[in-house]
């Protein structure tokens, strides 16, 4: 799925439901707020410039990708399910700073 230079005046909900979904949303515009489910599977979900009142996205069952650059949402968007967030498994968020220069140094 591919959404790409679209402004919504409602609400946007994606659900994908079973198997492997790459998602990807670009120079999107939800006025209220963006819905996305990805269901089992490993989903990818990609949000380029996506902008919104409020967002919510769940990686579900798998090992789901979440990866987001520039856009911006009035109330925080928030995400659930993703084993890996912009390129990083999430343990990785989990660590301090001086563990993550110490898992850097050892690689
Ligand atoms: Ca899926
Ligand atoms: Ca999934």
């Amino acid at each position: 799925m591919h959404i790409a230079l679209s402004t919504v005046y409602d609400d946007v909900d994606i659900a994908t439901d079973a198997g492997n979904d790459p998602v990807e949303l670009e120079n999107l515009t939800v006025v209220d707020s963006l819905m996305a489910r990805l269901g089992e599977g490993a989903d990818t979900l990609k949000m380029t410039n996506v902008y919104g009142t409020s967002g919510l996205a769940m990686g579900e069952g798998g090992s789901d990708k979440i990866t987001r650059t520039g856009g911006n949402f009035n109330s925080p968007f928030s995400h659930t399910g993703f084993e890996w967030v912009n390129g990083r498994p999430t343990w990785w968020y989990d660590l301090t700073p001086a563990t993550r220069a110490m898992t850097v140094a050892s690689r």
